[in-house]
């Protein structure tokens, strides 16, 4: 996959969109912040169904709210060139389970919204048109809605870890972060694998044969042979396509150091890498987070992470309609002004 990652390596500075039926709430539920919810999942606003425990049933139907009057791909394709950047990857699916594009395999899809839009399509296809790399996000071991516990208990039981319940979680060293413990699908998690993820992610790249990245998230409960097929099934479908390392179990051709995290490069081992970083404290929306780095410190990142080789992917969380939180635009907007006089063409 040399010349694929040379590639991906060259592109130095993309567009992250973190985007899903989780971007209604805002990071509020039942009029409370999400922050102010006791529990000790991470406060993204993505994690909002961990976080508040909000039961499958009722999750699902902030399917009937999401409508993306104003999402417009190549409006964003646009602004990604006028930012300098040259490549885009968006939340295919994120932990919550939800497909931002109308799958043949679940009906907690976009299929099953108003607007019936294949979100991920319309924008490979404008990344497409304006000539942007393009790659999806997609949460491969966790999904809260089918996933049953995530495969905790198979990962408890492989290695001998008693895992306190969520009630106890208060003080403990570790904890099952991330895993559907209060309100498990009745599938079993292979079933999640043979009947969901497997099939979608076959869906994905064989819906968009020029993407270049399958950045797959969050594998901290899968075996080892989970990991492999889902790297192999990239391979054998698309040898182009290059996986993030968190495919798990060190497979994966790029490393990822962390969210917000600027490595030392010695540390990886070789690879390449991408940081990954947010404009405020979430990667999702989140109505009430207005701490955004000035355009002066993102030009900081930019310029730290390419000096030492790496990739910079910056995030953006759009609401439920669709909108660009402005903070959001008016920065890429400067960044771009930046990139112009001392970015790469
Ligand atoms: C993490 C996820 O849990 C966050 O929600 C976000 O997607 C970040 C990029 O990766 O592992």
């Amino acid at each position: 996959k040399g010349d694929a990652i040379t590639h991906f390596n060259e592109d130095k500075f993309g567009l992250f969109i973190h985007w899903g039926i989780h971007s209604v709430l805002g990071g509020m539920y039942k009029g409370e912040r999400m922050d102010d919810i006791e529990s000790p999942e991470p406060n993204d606003a993505c994690w909002i169904q961990a976080r508040a425990r909000i039961p499958r049933v009722e999750y699902r139907e902030l399917m009937g709210q999401f409508d993306p009057v104003n999402f417009n791909a190549d409006e964003y394709v646009s602004l990604v060139k006028e930012a300098g950047m040259k490549y885009i990857v968006i939340t295919s699916k994120h932990h919550d389970g939800f497909a931002l594009w109308d799958s043949k395999v679940s009906d907690f899809d976009m299929g099953s919204t108003p607007s019936k839009r294949n979100l991920v399509k319309e924008l490979y296809n404008a990344c497409e048109r304006q000539g942007i790399d393009f790659g999806v996000y997609y949460s491969h071991n966790i999904d809260w809605n089918d996933a049953h516990d995530c495969n905790i208990k198979f990962f408890c039981d492989a290695t001998d870890e008693v895992w306190p319940e969520p009630a106890d979680f208060k003080g403990k060293k570790r904890r099952p972060m991330g895993a559907n413990l209060w309100d498990p699908s009745e599938n079993t998690f292979d079933q999640y694998l043979v009947n969901k993820a497997y099939p979608q992610v076959r869906e994905l790249l064989e819906m968009f044969p020029n993407m270049k990245f399958m950045w797959y998230d969050f594998a901290h409960f899968l075996s080892k042979e989970q990991s492999f097929k889902f790297y192999q099934m990239v391979y054998q479908l698309n040898p182009n396509v290059i996986v993030t390392d968190r495919v798990g179990h060190d497979l994966g051709d790029f490393n990822i150091p962390g969210d917000n995290k600027i490595p030392n490069p010695e540390d990886m081992g070789g690879k390449h890498w991408e940081t990954v970083g947010t404009f405020n404290n979430s990667w999702g929306y989140k109505e009430y987070d207005k701490d955004f780095k000035s355009p002066y410190e993102l030009i900081y990142w930019i310029t730290a992470i390419a000096s030492r080789g790496g990739n910079y992917m910056l995030n953006i969380g759009p609401k439920g309609d669709g909108t660009i939180p402005q903070e959001s635009v008016d920065n890429l907007k400067e960044i771009g002004k930046w990139m112009s006089v001392n970015g790469k063409a």
